[in-house]
């Protein structure tokens, strides 16, 4: 890869592990700085963090704690049932808790997730999990174990993954011929346009433009014959592949590909300006928080997202701006959040109306929390697009 760097966003901690007080002294920590590689137009991390560094029996994130996603992936399975195949044989790469895979038959979907404790908790709902990084050997296994795979499906885990030539020619090996592979990860265009650069963390080395895609997906014989732009997550896409051979390509990938190109996304001048924003967005969120901070409020964060860890490390946003954080993961609460330290605790001990302000770290859920702290008198603060209170 010819990669050339465009954005520092300084010493970052491994975003998804949360920390006892004792722990605080041996925190890892990394520089995040961003690249754009030249050849194939992929916005991805200079240096790569280890994987077991972030994916391991004690991973924190559960996919299953909105609403929003968990009516997200029953709407797409019965989407799929009832449109492209009644009863494919499936495998799900990163399974999580189970948000997606509990739409299907046990008998038929097959999972793998490099994360023990979640590995152990979807075989126990019955679905047999591989726990295991998905590579060729993973994939040679499975191919053995269970024969060839109608629907490979991914959310959230692709962008997750360094190695993608690697990754591709492992699913080109388990898909049928006629397969689909289909996955969503947030998408570069909505990141540009919404200023959402807390996207980028240890466990996002990749942010993904169709344009990327397409270049890396043709040179191991894959095409994208869909693209479909989901809200969720701050704005993703659904990519659908076939394999090369197979591939009828609908008119969304030509589109999506236009819409890039007339963006600038393949090209570095576009990201050299949205750096700029980044170090903009930092200096409001920082004045704004100070402003709250003089007048005596009490401000908060709402939801201790990995997304809010890049934030917080990179503004350096500590307990004098922000006093604690809310979440509903039980694996959250009672630590402390990466690098910055502040304390976690549960919305029923921290949400209420003596909160003047809350950040929200989960701007992507603003929607569903909005409409679930109707009650609330205080104010809600994002930075997306800009930095301003709701
Ligand atoms: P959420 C994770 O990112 C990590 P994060 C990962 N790398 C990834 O790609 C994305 O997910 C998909 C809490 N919450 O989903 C729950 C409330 O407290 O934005 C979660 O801890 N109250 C795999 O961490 C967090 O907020 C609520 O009402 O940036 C949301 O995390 C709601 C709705 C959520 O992902």
């Amino acid at each position: 890869m010819d990669k050339i760097k465009f954005l520092d966003l300084g010493r970052q901690p491994i975003a998804n592990r949360f920390l006892n007080e004792d722990e605080f002294e041996n925190e890892f920590f990394y520089n995040l700085s961003v690249g754009f590689d030249q050849d194939t137009g992929l916005v991805t991390q200079m240096d790569y963090v280890d994987a077991p560094m972030m994916f391991n029996d004690e991973y924190a994130y559960r996919g299953s704690m909105s609403k929003t996603m968990r009516d997200h992936f029953a709407k797409f399975s019965k989407y799929f049932k009832d449109n492209i195949q009644r009863s494919p044989k499936v495998l799900e790469i990163g399974s999580n808790d189970g948000v997606f895979i509990k739409n299907w038959n046990k008998k038929t979907t097959f999972a793998v997730e490099p994360c023990g404790n979640f590995a152990q908790e979807t075989n126990d709902m019955g679905y047999e999990t591989y726990a295991q990084f998905w590579d060729i050997d993973t994939s040679s296994e499975i191919l053995e174990d269970q024969g060839k795979m109608d629907l490979v499906f991914s959310a959230n885990c692709m962008c997750h993954i360094p190695d993608l030539d690697g990754t591709f020619k492992a699913i080109q090996n388990i898909l049928a011929d006629d397969g689909l592979f289909i996955f969503e990860d947030p998408s570069l265009e909505r990141m540009v346009n919404l200023n959402s650069y807390d996207q980028i963390y240890d466990e996002h080395p990749h942010v993904f433009s169709v344009t990327a895609l397409q270049n890396i997906l043709n040179r191991n014989n894959l095409s994208v014959v869909k693209v479909e732009k989901l809200e969720v997550h701050g704005g993703s896409n659904r990519i659908y592949v076939k394999k090369t051979n197979k591939a009828n390509e609908d008119t969304s990938v030509e589109d999506n590909l236009t819409l890039e190109r007339n963006m600038g996304l393949d090209k570095l001048s576009v990201l050299d300006d949205f750096a700029e924003k980044v170090h903009t967005s930092k200096n409001d969120l920082l004045n704004i928080l100070t402003r709250l901070k003089n007048e005596n409020k009490k401000v908060i964060s709402y939801g201790a997202t990995s997304k809010s860890a890049t934030i917080f490390n990179y503004c350096q946003i500590g307990v004098d701006l922000i006093q604690y954080i809310t979440d509903t993961t039980p694996e959250k609460q009672g630590k402390h959040s990466p690098g910055m330290h502040i304390p976690i605790i549960t919305p029923e001990e921290g949400f209420d109306n003596s909160v003047d302000c809350a950040f929200l770290g989960a701007w992507n859920f603003a929607k569903e929390i909005k409409n679930k702290e109707k009650d609330f008198t205080g104010k809600f603060l994002t930075h997306v697009p800009r930095v301003r209170l709701l």
